[in-house]
């Protein structure tokens, strides 16, 4: 498409987007460049945990097709023709990467990206309504949120719809089902903000239009399917 051609259609989209009844936010890679944090957290739980196992950012890539992180450990532990844990070890485990994971970003914290805040404060002034859809757990968007968006970041969304909260993660539908259930909107009213293939068939199986903001870890993905696809939400409102 040619630069003129994409400038129309990104402000026809700033359009519909900014005409959206609801804005529905996936977390890691869209709000925040989290993945790298929870690789570091995913080693660190190793470590503590005394497997003697390491995930590099090959490993990690091919793993974060794998949605969440007991999942993630599983089909790690799964690779060897007789996987080492049980169900509650891989649970304990995950309970130590996730306390790994506060730790970092408390310490460090873990910026938004690019116009997220901005697109936010918009979104607000216009009186769109806001929730969140993510893989992750609550514990991990408080750490991340409290500190980007201060302590009562949660005014901001009407509906926070975590990886454990439904019976299926993404890339099925269901987080984006209960998050249309929690505001009484049809698909068509919402748009949904997701950085990874995972998440678009998510969101698209709920039949919630996408806008896709590329992400360090998928970039590459397939988003033939998305509405719009931006490097991130500031060429949006620009
Ligand atoms: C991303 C995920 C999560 C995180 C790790 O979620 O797939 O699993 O990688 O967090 P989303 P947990 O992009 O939907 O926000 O270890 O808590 O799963
Ligand atoms: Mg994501």
């Amino acid at each position: 498409m040619n630069q003129a051609l994409a400038v129309i259609r990104r402000t026809g989209m700033r359009d519909i987007i900014a005409g959206a009844r609801a804005l529905i936010f996936d977390v890691d890679g869209t709000l925040a460049e989290t993945e790298e944090v929870h690789r570091r957290a995913f080693n660190e739980a190793f470590a503590e945990a005394g497997l003697d196992w390491f995930w590099d950012q090959v490993t990690y890539a091919r793993l974060l097709r794998v949605a969440g992180g007991k999942e993630r450990i599983r089909a790690f532990d799964q690779r060897n023709a007789v996987p080492s844990l049980t169900f509650a070890d891989i649970a304990d485990l995950h309970r130590i990467k996730t306390a790994c994971y506060a730790a970092l970003i408390a310490a460090g914290g873990c910026p938004l990206r690019p116009g997220v805040r901005a697109f936010l404060g918009g979104a607000r002034r216009r009186g769109q309504r806001m929730a969140i859809a993510t893989t992750t757990s609550h514990g991990n968007i408080d750490a991340l949120l409290s500190v980007a968006l201060g302590l009562d970041w949660a005014d901001l969304f009407e509906a926070i719809v975590a990886g454990d909260d439904v019976p299926r993660k993404k890339p099925a539908p269901d987080v984006y089902v209960e998050v249309l259930a929690r505001l009484g909107l049809a698909p068509s009213d919402c748009i949904a903000i997701e950085d990874s293939g995972n998440g678009l068939v998510a969101a698209a199986h709920a039949g919630i239009p996408v806008v896709i903001t590329r992400s360090a870890y998928f970039s590459d993905d397939d988003f033939a399917e998305a509405l719009l696809v931006v490097d991130d939400l500031s060429a949006i409102d620009k």
